[in-house]
């Protein structure tokens, strides 16, 4: 089913202009008496209070952090506190139209944003609600610190509530939103709309990109906004995000009811630095920081320049654009105008900019223009604002007393096995459906499938009933049995969405996906511009707000530009958020070979490295089926790998084929493929067929009986069968494609050493690839591990074979040298 989208040169090679469109620039224009036409005095007042508790509160941790006491209360902070000073009326306008379901993702600076969208969400919600809220919110934590001495009504209560959870969060404290274990950069509270901040600069635009997909794909209420800084523009992941958010086929090829733009808003809090580098005039060159809206798409983003000194501004460019979103023309991009007082951080001499200039800023100062804004039109006194000023300080050294007292708000215990660490890393859930009691979207029933209809004539075992090797095209392949297992998942849970670059059509780029187009909408498989940073990134916020992601990134070599999104995204957020949230995002990456140096590489150990991820790497398609299956039954983000050289191989292990139905391979459990007594191979991957190879020649011409396993799971891994088999064999190697130093085999080796090393003969031996580039398909088995290596390092380094002449040099001598010349 291709797109007849035709590209006709009579329409693309006419002559004309591209025209742009002018772009708003601080057009609002209301005064505070015009405005009391849409706002209550009472709303304004609350406007200016939020202001004023988000200025009190970063008030109070500059001092604590420069000073190390507030009000005379000691405390020592050591972790980060980015302040937002001067920036509160962009966060408190933004707040105030949105509602619960509207969802923000932040940034390193962003105390101010949980803290004001805190405040629109309580007003929001029913005292019930609110209540309902705070007593479950981990078992009433929390809410139980909040309480103590409090009396009066419930609003209240959960003020004090989002004061004391965000300042213990950025304390470290168990009664914190995420126990400590998000702290100031990540601070988060779902209930409220308020999901991850995040400390790496653009980091939340992806993930929001994947937020605004759940709620467009499945019609969820409410929009996200992505805040993110002016100095995050010169991030290749937010311009990927921009590009994944804003694709044509949204809205040309999705059908009828899932057609149009994102609900999402890519809020720019344009404060003017970065650090201390400054985008206008020094390091970027757009000037207006909205003009980059225009290049993107028709309706340039629907891109403002919004002055973000004034809440009332902000409040009507939210409102205008929740209504360009709600009718699917999304997404828009805003550049909120403000500054900042305070240093990036507390120690932040501010030695790039002049004090005048902070100074003009301070003439202006939102908190003290809108207050007297307020007054002049009535809605409140002088005496007002003062006894204001009082009671909100009172508040923050309320939450401020509880919270920097260890006795009354304790740190997570991780001295224990089994403490909180341990417990949330991982979430281990099984989830058939992230949404029973909905039906899948797909085109076809699953039984009438082409490719189904296929692979239903091709044996499930790589032998014939006679037992004899079958052609590979006649046997049920990885690749199909991945497919299988794939278009099984998509009939059983509604939510599976999976994309990426040449996912639809192509049928994915090793043809695993050959056979999904047809029985999928395209909003349940799509392909994506080359973004991977936004891929992997965009599926993290589709995974946190609920769904189940399959993405894929062709060659492993590609996580190298989604390095951020795997390392500190998909494999962080459940344990930041101290286990309320889930990561059921399944990443499918392939090792490659005859393309050379940067499309050939395992970079399993690189992953395996990372806490937080499980990495599987099956190398039959009895494995392939059930571990996928197993990680799209999962709750957890996961690595998988194939090997490009074993998509076509049959299988050869199991008795009866690669079964039918679903299956699942037990998490961790590494296979045993050949059993010997004398000697152990541990096999990572395609390695496991050479690894079988040299056991076969050991036994013919040696008389070596080796065991072979295949570890297939490298996080988490049960080293039970291992240490059994090195226990009985006293003898051990380990083989992988990837580079040998740094290799996970390491990790293996000094396990089995550690703990088996009464039963050893020998060291743990490691055959990896060389630690070079990968040259020319032709010189590759200079590169990969072969059989002859495996056989040479045991001659050499295990057990002398009689009569073998080795053709490599596996030696411990040359294996020095290299390390001194560092290769
Ligand atoms: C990827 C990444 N690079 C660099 C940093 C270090 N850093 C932290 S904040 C910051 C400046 C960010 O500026 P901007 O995005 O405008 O946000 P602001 O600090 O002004 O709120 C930098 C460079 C980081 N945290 N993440
Ligand atoms: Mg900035």
């Amino acid at each position: 089913m291709p797109k007849c989208q035709m590209i006709l040169p009579q329409e693309h090679r006419k002559s004309g202009f591209v025209e742009f469109k002018p772009i708003p620039v601080n057009q609002y224009r209301r005064t505070v008496r015009e405005e009391l036409a849409r706002y209550s005095p009472e709303d304004l007042r609350n406007i200016l209070r939020d202001m004023r508790i988000i200025r009190t509160f970063e008030t109070m941790l500059s001092e604590v952090k420069l000073r190390g006491n507030y009000k005379g209360i000691p405390y020592d902070h050591r972790g980060p506190a980015h302040l937002s000073i001067g920036q509160e009326a962009a966060a408190v306008g933004q707040a105030f139209h949105l509602g619960v379901e509207d969802h923000i993702y932040g940034s390193h600076r962003s105390h101010g944003e949980i803290l004001a969208k805190g405040f629109s969400a309580i007003r929001k919600l029913g005292d019930e609600e609110l209540l309902r809220i705070m007593k479950s919110y981990f078992d009433g934590a929390c809410l139980r610190v909040v309480e103590q001495g409090f009396s009066g009504p419930v609003k209240a209560l959960a003020v004090d509530f989002l004061i004391y959870g965000a300042l213990a969060e950025i304390f470290g404290r168990e009664a914190g939103f995420n126990k400590g274990m998000g702290g100031s950069m990540h601070a988060f509270f779902p209930p409220f709309g308020i999901y991850p901040n995040n400390a790496i600069v653009g980091g939340s635009a992806d993930i929001a990109v994947g937020a605004a997909l759940y709620k467009h794909i499945h019609r969820r209420p409410g929009i996200v906004i992505a805040n993110i800084g002016d100095a995050s523009l010169g991030c290749g992941p937010v311009w990927e995000a921009i590009c994944l958010a804003t694709m044509d086929q949204y809205r040309e090829l999705w059908d009828r009811e899932h057609r149009g733009g994102l609900p999402l808003i890519f809020n720019f809090v344009n404060n003017f630095y970065g650090m201390g580098g400054q985008p206008v005039g020094e390091t970027m060159g757009q000037r207006v920081l909205a003009r980059l809206g225009a290049g993107v798409n028709p309706d340039q983003m629907h891109a403002e320049r919004v002055d973000g000194y004034n809440p009332l501004a902000v409040a009507d460019a939210v409102l205008r654009k929740k209504e360009v979103l709600l009718r699917r023309e999304g997404p828009v991009l805003l550049d909120v105008v403000t500054y900042r007082y305070s240093g990036h951080s507390p120690s932040d001499a501010s030695s790039y900019r002049e004090r005048s200039e902070i100074e003009a800023w301070q003439k202006v100062d939102s908190l003290e223009a809108f207050g007297r804004d307020l007054i002049e039109a009535g809605v409140c006194t002088p005496e007002d604002l003062e006894r204001e000023k009082e009671e909100v300080e009172a508040l923050i050294l309320k939450a401020y007393r509880k919270a920097s007292d260890l006795r009354i708000s304790p740190r997570v215990d991780l001295k224990k096995s089994g403490c909180l660490l341990d417990r949330v890393m991982f979430s281990n859930q099984r989830i058939e459906n992230l949404e029973p009691g909905r039906a899948p979207e797909v085109l076809i029933p699953k039984e009438e499938n082409p490719r189904l209809k296929q692979l239903a004539q091709r044996s499930r075992s790589a032998f014939d009933e006679k037992g004899n090797r079958l052609p590979k095209a006649r046997c049920i392949g990885i690749r199909d049995a991945l497919f299988e297992a794939i278009l099984d998942r998509f009939y059983a849970d509604p939510t599976l969405v999976a994309y990426g670059e040449e996912n639809r059509d192509w049928g994915g780029a090793f043809a695993v996906y050959r056979g999904l187009t047809e029985a999928l909408p395209y909003h349940r498989l799509f392909n994506t511009p080359i973004s991977e940073g936004a891929i992997v990134g965009s599926a993290v916020g589709y995974a946190l707000e609920g769904g189940r992601a399959l993405v894929e990134l062709m060659y492993c070599d590609f996580m190298g530009r989604a390095g951020d999104e795997i390392f500190n995204q998909m494999s962080k957020w459940q344990s930041m958020s101290a286990g309320i949230l889930r990561m059921p995002l399944v990443l499918r990456v392939s090792v490659g070979s005859k393309y050379g140096a940067q499309h050939s590489q395992d970079w399993s150990s690189i992953v395996a490295h990372i806490p937080g991820l499980k990495v599987m790497f099956p190398a039959t398609p009895y494995d392939a089926k059930g571990m996928m299956n197993l990680a799209l039954q999962g709750s957890d983000p996961v690595v998988f790998f194939e090997s490009q050289r074993l998509y076509d191989i049959g299988e050869l292990f199991e008795p009866g084929g690669v079964p039918e139905g679903y299956y699942e391979v037990q998490e961790g459990e590494p296979a045993i493929r050949r059993k010997g007594k004398d000697l152990t191979i541990i096999s990572i991957g395609a390695t496991l067929y050479r690894a079988l190879e040299a056991a076969e020649e050991l036994s013919v011409r040696y008389g070596l009986k080796a065991e072979v396993i295949d570890t297939r799971f490298l996080n988490p891994l049960n080293y039970e069968k291992i240490y059994e088999s090195v226990h009985k064999t006293g003898k051990v190697l380990l083989t992988s494609d990837a580079c040998e130093r740094g290799s996970f085999l390491h990790t293996m080796a000094s396990r089995i050493t550690e703990t088996v090393f009464d039963s050893l003969d020998a060291p743990p031996v490691i055959v990896g690839s060389r630690n070079w580039i990968t040259p020319a398909h032709e010189m590759e088995h200079f590169f990969f591990p072969q059989k002859e290596w495996i056989l040479d390092a045991i001659h050499q380094r295990i057990v002398p074979l009689q009569g073998h002449t080795p053709t490599t040099d596996q030696s411990l001598e040359t294996l020095h040298e290299r390390d001194r010349e560092g290769v």
